[in-house]
Protein backbone atom coordinates (compact mmCIF):
# COMPACT_ATOMS: atom_id res chain seq x y z
CA UNK A 1 0.00 0.00 0.00
CA UNK A 2 1.27 3.46 -0.70
CA UNK A 3 1.18 6.53 1.71
CA UNK A 4 -0.60 9.37 -0.16
CA UNK A 5 1.96 12.49 -0.48
CA UNK A 6 2.69 14.00 2.63
CA UNK A 7 -0.28 17.19 2.76
CA UNK A 8 2.13 20.34 3.44
CA UNK A 9 3.99 20.09 -0.30
CA UNK A 10 0.51 20.35 -1.85
CA UNK A 11 -0.46 22.97 0.67
CA UNK A 12 2.33 24.74 0.01
CA UNK A 13 1.95 24.79 -3.70
CA UNK A 14 -1.29 25.76 -3.83
CA UNK A 15 -0.38 28.56 -1.39
CA UNK A 16 2.31 29.71 -3.99
CA UNK A 17 0.18 29.31 -6.92
CA UNK A 18 -2.99 31.60 -5.48
CA UNK A 19 -0.19 34.79 -4.07
CA UNK A 20 1.15 34.86 -7.93
CA UNK A 21 -2.39 34.99 -8.85
CA UNK A 22 -3.30 37.51 -6.77
CA UNK A 23 -0.02 39.22 -7.73
CA UNK A 24 -1.28 38.85 -11.10
CA UNK A 25 -4.81 40.54 -10.41
CA UNK A 26 -3.62 42.90 -8.78
CA UNK A 27 -1.54 44.35 -11.72
CA UNK A 28 -4.64 43.80 -13.85
CA UNK A 29 -6.84 46.08 -11.64
CA UNK A 30 -4.15 48.58 -10.64
CA UNK A 31 -1.50 48.88 -13.60
CA UNK A 32 -3.57 50.41 -16.40
CA UNK A 33 -6.35 52.38 -14.53
CA UNK A 34 -3.41 54.19 -12.86
CA UNK A 35 -1.34 54.62 -16.35
CA UNK A 36 -4.78 55.93 -17.84
CA UNK A 37 -5.19 58.01 -14.40
CA UNK A 38 -1.88 59.56 -15.80
CA UNK A 39 -2.69 60.01 -19.25
CA UNK A 40 -5.55 61.64 -18.95
CA UNK A 41 -3.93 65.06 -17.21
CA UNK A 42 -6.14 67.78 -18.51
CA UNK A 43 -5.07 72.08 -18.52
CA UNK A 44 -7.70 74.58 -19.56
CA UNK A 45 -6.34 78.10 -20.81
CA UNK A 46 -8.99 80.87 -20.83
CA UNK A 47 -9.01 83.42 -23.62
CA UNK A 48 -10.76 86.69 -22.33
CA UNK A 49 -9.99 90.18 -23.22
CA UNK A 50 -7.95 89.36 -26.17
CA UNK A 51 -5.31 87.12 -23.69
CA UNK A 52 -4.49 83.58 -23.46
CA UNK A 53 -4.93 82.97 -19.67
CA UNK A 54 -1.84 81.61 -18.71
CA UNK A 55 0.05 82.84 -21.46
CA UNK A 56 2.29 80.25 -21.01
CA UNK A 57 1.32 76.16 -20.21
CA UNK A 58 3.79 73.69 -19.48
CA UNK A 59 2.41 70.41 -19.87
CA UNK A 60 3.14 66.34 -20.28
CA UNK A 61 3.41 64.96 -23.44
CA UNK A 62 0.09 63.42 -24.07
CA UNK A 63 -2.22 65.69 -22.05
CA UNK A 64 -4.91 67.59 -23.13
CA UNK A 65 -5.18 71.00 -23.41
CA UNK A 66 -8.23 72.74 -23.63
CA UNK A 67 -8.79 76.66 -25.26
CA UNK A 68 -12.17 78.24 -23.44
CA UNK A 69 -13.32 81.65 -25.61
CA UNK A 70 -14.94 83.31 -23.13
CA UNK A 71 -14.96 86.66 -25.24
CA UNK A 72 -18.26 87.49 -27.46
CA UNK A 73 -16.45 86.86 -30.34
CA UNK A 74 -14.00 84.43 -32.37
CA UNK A 75 -10.90 83.78 -31.67
CA UNK A 76 -7.92 81.09 -32.83
CA UNK A 77 -5.00 78.96 -31.47
CA UNK A 78 -2.30 78.60 -33.56
CA UNK A 79 1.39 77.44 -33.82
CA UNK A 80 2.17 77.09 -37.85
CA UNK A 81 2.89 74.05 -39.05
CA UNK A 82 2.17 72.32 -35.46
CA UNK A 83 -1.41 72.76 -34.24
CA UNK A 84 -4.22 75.15 -35.40
CA UNK A 85 -7.82 75.84 -33.78
CA UNK A 86 -9.13 77.57 -36.45
CA UNK A 87 -12.17 79.77 -35.73
CA UNK A 88 -12.97 79.39 -32.04
CA UNK A 89 -16.87 80.57 -31.51
CA UNK A 90 -17.64 83.34 -28.74
CA UNK A 91 -17.85 80.84 -25.73
CA UNK A 92 -16.75 77.86 -27.89
CA UNK A 93 -13.71 75.53 -26.62
CA UNK A 94 -11.20 73.81 -28.33
CA UNK A 95 -8.77 71.18 -27.08
CA UNK A 96 -5.59 69.62 -28.43
CA UNK A 97 -3.81 66.48 -27.41
CA UNK A 98 0.49 67.54 -26.49
CA UNK A 99 1.48 64.32 -28.98
CA UNK A 100 5.27 66.49 -29.44
CA UNK A 101 7.29 67.85 -27.21
CA UNK A 102 8.91 71.17 -27.43
CA UNK A 103 8.00 74.22 -27.36
CA UNK A 104 5.25 75.89 -29.53
CA UNK A 105 4.56 79.81 -29.37
CA UNK A 106 0.71 80.05 -31.16
CA UNK A 107 -1.02 83.11 -31.91
CA UNK A 108 -4.46 84.21 -32.59
CA UNK A 109 -4.74 84.78 -36.59
CA UNK A 110 -7.40 87.27 -35.98
CA UNK A 111 -5.35 89.08 -33.32
CA UNK A 112 -1.42 88.65 -34.28
CA UNK A 113 -1.21 90.22 -30.67
CA UNK A 114 -2.40 87.41 -28.97
CA UNK A 115 0.49 85.69 -28.17
CA UNK A 116 0.48 82.49 -25.98
CA UNK A 117 3.64 79.24 -25.58
CA UNK A 118 2.86 75.82 -25.29
CA UNK A 119 5.79 73.89 -23.42
CA UNK A 120 5.20 70.21 -23.65
CA UNK A 121 8.30 67.90 -22.12
CU1 LIG B 1 -8.23 86.50 -31.26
Amino acid sequence: MHQLPPQPAGRQRRHLLAVVLGFAWGLLCVGPSAIAAEKTARHTVVIQGAKFEPKTIGVKRGDTIVWVNKDPYPHTVTAPGVFDSHSIVAGGSWRYIAHKTGEFPYVCTLHPNMKGVLKVE
